[in-house]
């Protein structure tokens, strides 16, 4: 079976217990976990209760002290990018679920995002992502910010996936993007911007 976190590249890295499996599992788990406030967190998700505790007893195997902090993002990702330096782009990740900014992420707010990625509208996808570009967090996407966020997935590849990259090819990317997304002109992307543009590449996929 495919795994249904191809679409969302790297990310699928940091599922200790890549969804895929839940099904399965859920048929042998047994009911040991029992983190509190599942009924809230049931309510806040598109999960079950059940695949609520599966996801909590691999959250709790990888990090048993109930928290990730950045290190261990940082470490995930160095591990499936051993020819590249993911530092960067697991750092803008982190701030991504990190909601509340206080430099860990914790089992609740780790499967509000999941859900939201696996399973939440395409809206909810998007203004997922829109969150991760905006790296200050002020509600838009500048040039610079974009640039940041490829240039971290490019040093997250490495040299060896693309031997004939040019090193201003980035750069060309950003300017493509950004070009397509500020509607109107004003140097900045808006999340309207941003899902307007997003929705348009799909219906021409
Ligand atoms: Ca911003
Ligand atoms: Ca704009």
């Amino acid at each position: 079976m495919k795994c249904p976190w191809l679409p969302f590249g790297a990310l699928c890295l940091l599922l200790p217990c890549c969804s895929y499996k839940i099904e399965d599992e859920l048929e042998m788990t047994t009911m040991c976990h029992r983190p509190e406030g599942l009924e809230q967190l049931e309510a806040q998700t598109n999960f079950t209760k059940r695949e609520l505790q599966v996801l909590y007893r691999g959250f709790k195997n990888e990090c048993p002290s109930g928290v990730v902090n950045e290190e261990t993002f940082k470490q995930i990702y160095a591990q499936f990018f051993p020819h590249g330096d993911a530092t960067m782009y697991a750092h803008y990740l982190f701030n991504a679920f990190d909601t509340a900014q206080n430099g860990s992420v914790k089992f609740e707010d780790f499967v509000i995002a999941l859900s939201i990625l696996l399973r939440g509208t395409v809206h909810e996808k998007l203004r997922w992502t829109f969150n991760l570009y905006d790296i200050n967090k002020d509600g838009y996407i500048n040039k610079e910010e974009m640039m940041d966020i490829v240039k971290a997935i490019y040093d997250m590849m490495g040299k060896y996936t693309y031997p004939v990259l040019k090193e201003d090819a980035p750069r060309q990317h950003v300017e493509v993007f950004f070009q397509k997304m500020d509607k109107n002109k004003d140097g900045v992307v808006t999340l309207d911007e941003f899902i307007e543009s997003c929705q348009e590449v799909r219906t021409k996929l």
